[in-house]
């Protein structure tokens, strides 16, 4: 038996077999995984040869770069291409012309990980412009350590274990849901999935989960919320309890800072307005009884505020999850078994998974020579506007002139928003490269086109620090047409530019997969236990780590003796008014907790409605798109819309009719289905339909489904400059045109050599 690893689980099989066989002891294995195998076999999704672009070949220079079509060439001179790009780009304007941030989720295996080769490359090659945090949660990522004195990392790390939740915990808010959808993924690759399970014993212990957002999500009573309304409501409970006489004094006095400033904003002494229930009720469509009663309830019960990831990928993303962490120090429960305050349960499996983490060795990297980078979402606007300025977490910085874009492992015509507009932007650099193993947007808007394997079609390991297993990851079919390991066209460049030794060390891919795992032999010593030789290891195919996982109780250290386990924050403590952040003077993100409304939403006029874009269940973003699996939950090839049957009856549509989702930024069609587990002035469109643009009489719409084709492309504030996908507003209307056939799922116009 032979194994393979995604970031979406582990599968079995023999050789020979038609498909993968999820893990025996994965108690829910996702359904991401049926569609895998024919999206890595569908050979109109798969890029079968090297191919450079018409009118770039012409000198173009980028002017068609999104409308064009390829001529298809050999491995060498695709090679030698790259490599002659870098060269001139790097000597023309210096490596700073050079843009790897490469955004994007790539693969599960540790070797074959497409952005850590490029890096590595383009390190050695002299360096390139990086980016910095994600589109999952970069508000977090730059806002945590100025609050919690922690990474998101190391605040992931400790996170209260979900097991001490479903014992000690009475009552947890949600904000944003628990979902087993966005659960079934993990980072690198997981054994199990047992966020799932741990729902249902959650519900069956009777722990109450009430849901806060603007779906009914798979977990306990749904509170339905405006979109981008939770910090009015958490305001609001603050008020209450406080009002009520029933904040933790001693907990804010001794494990806080800065608490009088914010309650003084509470109360209403500071700015003069209450932010009472009364005051929320308006904003957030949630009656003042309903509010009153929850704040009655908190400081009477454990309580556990979770916040999902999703909450702060809008506009002034910081605020949610900042006065949920000052109702959690309200409420005094943090540093407690099972209550408190967690960022991210269900959002990706591992978070709150009892883990051993052991640090397994990775691709070795580089040192980039260039210090430059961008905050990964602002990438449309660096090409928009190269030198000019803009802020973020208190600097003053200068967008880089970006002239070489190389891509590899990720989709930024998946992930970035407003995507008519970063087309525009994606004319400005004088070439793109891109490594992809398939037809996505991004590709077919490349210069030149470098096919690389699936990790279906490669031997690899899964070595994820929150897992309990590792696997060798064996080949399952033969590579499709032409396409190379990332590590090969790395290779084969650094070869061309003179620094292949460098590059390869001398091995080879196989030579690799053996090193990295001698050196997790070494590491595995350290940590007090025997590893396999690689030769036993690749016939097993499987490592359990020894050693059950370690429970986890967030902040418990500093709870029990703030002196002495001081936080790594100006003053210490949990900072809810924030010293540094205050002298930052961020309008959009203050120095505490703030309601401030955001850039689209509110109460909204006829025909207009949220559009809510979270994650696919049925894909890993756009991955998979063109499997088995995608296709069957789409209706007529397009990505399905859910909507309530008010808002149906409002605008006219039945369910299966052909939506057209339209506002200044662009128009996107999609298929209505109608559901009642939404509000009534929601939309809720999953990413990850390929995105399909076509000109239909005169205008240029989205045919697919794709919610970037409509989202709004700003930062969550000059802290953070995180992406909003879920700030936006859209009018929707039933399509009465002829359906538009789609084009994404055949390969470009690629002109024989
Ligand atoms: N509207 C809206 N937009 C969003 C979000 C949202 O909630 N709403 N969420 C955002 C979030 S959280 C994220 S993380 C991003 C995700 O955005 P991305 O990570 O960019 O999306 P993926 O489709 O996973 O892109 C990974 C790409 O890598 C390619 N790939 C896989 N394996 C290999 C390999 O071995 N070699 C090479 N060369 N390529 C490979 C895949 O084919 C795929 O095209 O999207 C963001 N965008
Ligand atoms: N199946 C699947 N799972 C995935 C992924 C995938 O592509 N497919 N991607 C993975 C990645 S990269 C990431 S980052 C995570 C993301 O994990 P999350 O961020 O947790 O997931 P999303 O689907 O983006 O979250 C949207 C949730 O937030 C709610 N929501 C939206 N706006 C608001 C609001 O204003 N207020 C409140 N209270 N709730 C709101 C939505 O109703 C929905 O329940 O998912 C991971 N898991
Ligand atoms: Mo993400």
């Amino acid at each position: 038996m032979k194994y393979t690893a995604a970031h979406w689980g582990t599968y079995t099989f023999n050789p020979g077999d038609a498909d993968l066989t999820p893990l025996a002891d994965d108690p829910l294995p996702s359904r991401i995984g049926r569609g895998w195998v024919s999206a890595s076999r569908n050979s109109d999704a798969r890029i079968l040869a090297p191919v450079a672009r018409k009118g770039w070949l012409d000198g173009d220079r980028g002017a068609n770069r999104c409308d064009d079509s390829f001529v298809e060439i050999s491995w060498e001179r695709a090679l030698d291409l790259a490599a002659e790009e870098i060269t001139r780009v790097s000597k023309a304007y210096g490596n700073q012309a050079i843009f790897g941030g490469s955004y994007g989720w790539s693969s599960a295996g540790r070797f074959h990980h497409a952005q850590s080769q490029m890096r590595r490359l383009l390190a050695l090659a002299g360096g390139f412009t990086s980016s910095r945090e994600t589109y999952s949660h970069a508000a977090a990522e730059v806002l945590f350590p100025h609050i919690l004195g922690l990474s998101i990392r190391a605040f992931q790390d400790q996170m209260t274990t979900m097991p001490l939740v479903t014992e000690h915990c009475e009552l947890m808010l949600a904000f944003g849901g628990i979902s087993a959808r966005t659960a079934q993924i993990t980072s690198s690759g997981t054994s199990t999935h047992e966020v799932g399970p741990w729902l249902a014993d959650l519900s069956a212990k009777g722990v109450r989960v009430v849901s806060i957002a603007p779906e009914r999500g798979e977990t306990g009573e749904w509170l339905s919320i405006r979109p981008g309304t939770d910090t009015a409501l958490i305001l609001a409970l603050i008020h209450e309890i406080v009002a009520a006489g029933l904040e933790d004094e001693e907990f804010l006095q001794t494990c806080t800072s800065g608490w009088e400033t914010l309650k003084s904003y509470v109360m209403g002494t500071s700015d003069g307005v209450t932010k009472s229930a009364e005051w929320a009720a308006p904003i957030c469509d949630i009656q003042a009884s309903v509010i009153r009663a929850l704040a009655d309830e908190l400081p009477r019960k454990r309580v556990m505020i979770s916040m999902a990831w999703g909450m702060q990928r809008s506009d002034h993303g910081e605020q949610p999850i900042w006065a949920g962490l000052a109702l959690a120090c309200v409420l005094g429960q943090i540093g407690q078994r099972g209550t408190g305050y967690s960022f991210g349960y269900g959002s990706t499996t591992p978070v709150g998974r009892a883990a051993r983490l052991i640090p397994w060795p990775s691709l070795p990297k580089a040192p980039n020579p260039i210090a430059d980078f961008i905050p990964v979402a602002r990438i449309a606007d660096a090409l928009l506007y190269p030198n000019e300025a803009y802020s973020y977490n208190g600097q003053t910085r200068k967008y880089p002139d970006l002239k070489l874009i190389w891509w590899s492992g990720g989709n930024p015509f998946h992930h970035h928003q407003d995507l008519f507009r970063l087309e525009r932007a994606w004319t400005r650099p004088e070439t793109v490269i891109v490594s992809e193993h398939s037809w996505t947007a991004t590709a077919r808007r490349a210069d030149l086109v470098l096919p690389s394997t699936t990790p279906l079609e490669r031997d690899d390991l899964m070595m994820n620090r929150r897992d309990r297993a590792l696997f060798y990851m064996s080949r399952f079919h033969e590579p499709l047409g032409q396409a190379r390991d990332d590590y090969d066209i790395c290779q084969g460049i650094a070869t061309r530019l003179g620094i292949g030794d460098a590059f390869s060390e001398g091995r080879t891919s196989a030579d690799w997969l053996r090193h990295m795992w001698e050196r997790a032999q070494t590491i595995g010593t350290d940590a007090g236990f025997a590893m396999p030789s690689f030769d036993a290891f690749k016939v097993a195919g499987r490592f359990d780590v020894p050693a059950a996982g370690e429970v986890c109780v967030a902040f418990d250290q500093f709870v029990k003796d703030p002196d002495r386990n001081p936080l790594d924050t100006h003053s210490g403590r949990l900072t809810l008014t924030n010293a540094n952040i205050a002298t930052m003077g961020h309008s959009d993100c203050p120095s505490h907790p703030m309601w401030l409304p955001p850039a689209e939403g509110g109460p909204l006029t006829d025909g207009q409605f949220h559009l809510i874009s979270g994650q696919p269940a049925t894909r890993l973003h756009g991955q998979n798109d063109q499997g088995s699996e995608a296709a069957t939950s789409k209706h007529r090839g397009r990505e399905v819309c859910t909507l309530h049957p008010d808002a149906a009856a409002r605008i006219g549509v039945d369910e299966g009719d052909i939506l057209k989702l339209s506002n200044a930024r662009g128009a996107c069609l999609c298929a209505a289905r109608i559901a009642d587990h939404i509000r009534a002035d929601c939309l809720s469109l999953p990413t990850g339909a390929w995105f399909n643009a076509q000109i239909i009489n005169g205008e240029r719409i989205e045919v697919h489904g794709n919610p970037n084709a409509l989202t709004l492309d700003k930062g969550c504030s000059a802290l953070s400059q995180g992406n909003i996908a879920h700030t936006c507003v859209v009018r929707a209307e039933k399509w009465r045109g002829d359906l538009p056939a789609l084009t994404v799922t055949k390969p470009p116009r690629i002109d024989p050599a």
